[in-house]
């Protein structure tokens, strides 16, 4: 059944949008099988001005819309997306990027509400995106109801969004950064992104920001905190929260011991040299001395441009990578498993079998 109210609706809507198309009222005398044709084109059109008007005026509701579309596993969104994501590509990359890490209950929601709003002082805007590792194995967001910041989503120039529950990290970590892009078409200036520091998704965080911020406790030991060496090694700067009260002297002994402890690091970066800071959320101070170090650090633009330019590569090398094992699994399944059983059976090694799989890998591409 071919309903025209509802295409004149959808047809008016779409106008509303994109006046360039005003002319096109003459498909309304078009016969009916001629209408089926257009209206899917034209529904799919609308879906695309719909999003991308959206974005790029600012609308946090369809902002929010077109981040749950990226991460719909659904194939038959997979093509709009990518439009999308392929028109808001130009308009991004102009905001600030920082990645927030460190052990549950740290302070990382409340880090990130507080330094936010010094942002939004500033006339800045800013988005909040967090990875939730545990959202893999739960199934659902468990970092969905922590993440509120009260104060921050008040604020129309703020905009927060939790990850969504995904098969791998890979995958989560592909659409925040999907994300962020989108973010950042849509004139958010600064990107603040939370994850917990106890996994591998604070490598892939690290690899999408300009500014990577480790949050620690003080008083609890490393290995207490389960944080790995790598992760204090990358750090652009040390936060160890909870800096009031009782807590104070503790906190300045631990600034000291973890400035020692970064002494031993190769210095990755000659433009900068990572910085230890204490901070309280309640202490309006120490709140301020973080965010002139934030600022510092974005003071020297060429660096941010060159660093985002390796992470480009890293991220090509990285989806390529998954593309070949994507196109793998499609391979012939006997073939594979002859791999795989001369590996059980101790014929071959894994590198031995991982080169056998390749040359096979290719000779089934040429076919
Ligand atoms: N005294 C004090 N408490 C703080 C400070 N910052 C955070 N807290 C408290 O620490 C608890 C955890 O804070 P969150 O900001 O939720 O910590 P988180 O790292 O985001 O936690 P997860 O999202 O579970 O990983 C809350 O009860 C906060 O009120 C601080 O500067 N001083
Ligand atoms: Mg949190």
């Amino acid at each position: 059944m071919i309903d025209k109210d509802r295409d004149l609706e959808i047809l008016s809507t779409f106008m509303k949008y994109n006046s360039v198309y005003k002319h096109n009222l003459t498909m309304l005398k078009f016969d009916e099988n001629n209408w089926i044709l257009r209206r899917k084109v034209y529904k799919s059109k609308l879906t695309f001005d719909y999003f991308i008007h959206g974005i790029e005026s600012g609308n946090r509701k369809i902002l929010a819309e077109a981040i749950t579309l990226i991460e719909s596993e659904n194939e038959k969104d997979r093509d709009l997306a990518n439009d999308i994501i392929d028109t808001c590509l130009p308009k991004s990359g102009k905001s600030i990027r920082i990645g927030v890490t460190g052990v549950p209950g740290v302070g990382k929601s409340t880090f990130i509400e507080t330094v936010g709003l010094q942002f939004l002082e500033k006339g800045k805007k800013v988005a909040v995106l967090s990875i939730d590792p545990s959202s893999i194995t739960t199934k659902g967001s468990i970092l969905g109801d922590k993440t509120r910041m009260e104060l921050l989503s008040k604020s129309e120039n703020a905009f927060i969004r939790p990850s969504s529950a995904g098969k791998q990290l890979g995958g989560i970590a592909k659409h925040t950064k999907e994300a962020m892009l989108l973010c950042e078409a849509a004139g958010f200036d600064v990107i603040i992104i939370e994850t917990v520091g106890v996994g591998q998704s604070e490598t892939m965080v690290y690899n999408m920001v300009d500014f990577f911020l480790l949050l620690m406790l003080a008083g609890a030991g490393d290995e207490l905190q389960g944080i790995k060496r790598g992760i204090m090694e990358v750090s652009d700067a040390i936060v160890i929260t909870k800096s009031d009260g009782q807590n104070i002297q503790l906190a300045k002994k631990a600034v000291n011991a973890y400035k020692t402890a970064l002494h031993y690091f190769p210095q990755k970066n000659l433009n900068w040299v990572p910085k230890v800071l204490d901070y309280s959320f309640i202490n309006k101070k120490s709140v301020e001395k973080v965010v002139q170090l934030i600022c510092d650090y974005f003071s020297n633009s060429e660096f941010i441009i060159h660093k985002r330019k390796e992470q480009e590569k890293e991220w090509m090398y990285e989806h390529f990578k998954n593309l070949v094992l994507e196109d793998l699994t499609k391979m012939d399944k006997n073939i594979i498993e002859n791999v795989l059983s001369d590996l059980n059976n101790n014929k071959t090694n894994a590198f031995k079998a991982a080169q056998i799989l390749f040359t096979l890998f290719k000779k089934n591409e040429k076919n």
